[in-house]
């Protein structure tokens, strides 16, 4: 294949796909830099750090540096042998992994393996920090990404500038370098005609490696892996696949497309073949910013707000902590708190009400719509309420409310929302 593009009315389509090196491990040596080079295991709640870090308070060449951490003596820290408890493996460092650990095992089967591993407990906040932060780069460079999760993206190579040089390796190197620059993280990239293949290419050369596919490479570089290698083949089509004799993806290319679908359904059975051949058109979806999360209901039946009261107000509260708990696993906080209300007629109220600081907390959120409900005439029954959050902000990037406070929610003196438009929604 022609991985130039010059020739091309059209360019060639390249998809990266970029995995981040043993992430939570990773992000942990970061801040523990004594501890690199050495097998460590992330996982498990208890942490030998609070007490060697205590131990440092008073010494003043670990606090002038900004990381009294990194003072931490390698002893101090837990080690997997004297480990207790039914705690399991997110990650472990490529030395770790040497000893046959990995994610996903127990700590005690993995002290078996490894008893001098390191122990550290995880701190998802710290990994999302990270997150957002390596995304953020390969945004400024690329902006068609699609988030995989906390540690994985998409990126459209296809239109960005360099994107098509050495199939992708200029570009792949030059975010590389920009993720490594800005946060000391390597990762790992795979270039390839389409999302299936690049995903596969990311694994070719981890740690810290770069892989390029084209379409003519698919006998030499694909077939030979395992059908496993293929993101949607599991562990149960697996081994229904190995049963018949299909072990690598070439052995997979080889079957009839009939037969395949014969033996595993319409869709799976064509989805297998396509796959086997490298094929895949899935787009690189990109996602905007939220403006606002919300939750509604429509009622089986029509509620009148005062001889249902006890009904409406138990939905009401559901509806906030849906909001809530939405928010603070996306990591978001609101400002703007907002109800929207059908009537019996299908006439919409909306009404809202800024709040002095961000929040994420459902018993906030529900105070401040309660307020707004008060603002609305409620003598028609009532066929739908929704509950809405707006004027977001990352959680941890809007100012908060300083610990021990409470929310003052105001009684709004004048309406505001527009009665009858829906557009809040
Ligand atoms: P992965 O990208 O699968 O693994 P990794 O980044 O640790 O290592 P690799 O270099 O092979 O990519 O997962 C990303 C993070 O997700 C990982 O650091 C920890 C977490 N995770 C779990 O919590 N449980 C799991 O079973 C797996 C696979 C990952
Ligand atoms: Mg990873
Ligand atoms: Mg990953």
């Amino acid at each position: 294949m022609n991985s130039d593009n010059r020739t091309h009315p059209q360019p060639i389509r390249r998809i990266a796909h970029l995995d981040m090196d043993a992430f939570y491990a990773s992000v942990e040596l970061l801040r523990y830099p004594q501890l690199k080079g050495l097998p460590v295991v992330i996982g498990g709640g208890r942490s030998a750090v609070q007490a060697a870090l205590d131990a440092l308070a008073d010494d003043p060449e670990a606090q002038a540096g900004g990381n009294p951490r990194a003072h931490i003596p390698v002893e101090a820290f837990a080690r997997l042998k004297d480990y207790v408890g039914r705690g399991v493996i997110t990650t472990a460092t490529y030395p770790a992994r040497q000893f046959g650990i990995g994610s996903a095992m127990g700590l005690m089967k993995a002290a078996k393996l490894c008893p001098q591993a390191i122990q550290l407990p995880v701190d998802f906040e710290e990994y999302r920090r990270f997150s957002r932060q390596f995304k953020q780069i390969i945004l400024s460079i690329a902006p068609q990404m699609e988030n995989r999760g906390v540690d994985e993206v998409y990126i459209d190579f296809t239109e960005v500038p360099g994107g098509q040089r050495e199939g992708g390796r200029v570009l792949a190197r030059l975010i590389q370098k920009s993720i490594f620059d800005a946060t000391g993280l390597t990762c790992s990239i795979g270039v390839a005609p389409n999302k299936l293949l690049a995903k596969m290419a990311s694994e070719f050369n981890k740690p810290n490696g770069i892989a390029i596919v084209h379409d003519d490479d698919l006998q030499t570089m694909i077939w030979p892996l395992a059908c496993r290698k293929i993101n949607g083949i599991g562990p149960k089509a697996d081994s229904r696949l190995q049963s018949h004799g299909i072990h690598t993806i070439g052995e997979l290319a080889a079957k009839d497309e009939q037969w395949l679908i014969d033996h595993f359904g319409p869709s799976t059975g064509a989805w297998m073949h396509r796959a086997a051949w490298g094929r895949d058109d899935r787009p690189v979806v990109t996602e905007s910013e939220p403006v606002s999360m919300s939750r509604e209901t429509t009622f089986e039946r029509d509620l009148h707000a005062v001889r249902d009261r006890a009904e409406l107000g138990a939905i009401f509260t559901r509806l906030c902590q849906q909001v809530a708990s939405d928010l603070q696993r996306k990591g978001y906080v609101g400002k703007t708190i907002g109800i929207k209300l059908r009537f019996d007629d299908f006439k919409i109220a909306t009404r809202d009400q800024t709040l002095a600081w961000h929040t994420a907390d459902a018993k906030t959120i529900r105070d401040a719509a309660g307020q707004c409900l008060k603002r609305v005439p409620l003598q028609r029954r009532l066929r739908l309420l929704g509950v809405r959050v707006g004027s977001l902000a990352r959680e941890g990037e809007a100012p908060q409310l300083p610990a021990g406070a409470r929310h003052e929610v105001r009684e709004a003196a004048a309406p505001h929302g527009d009665i009858w438009t829906g557009q809040l929604f």
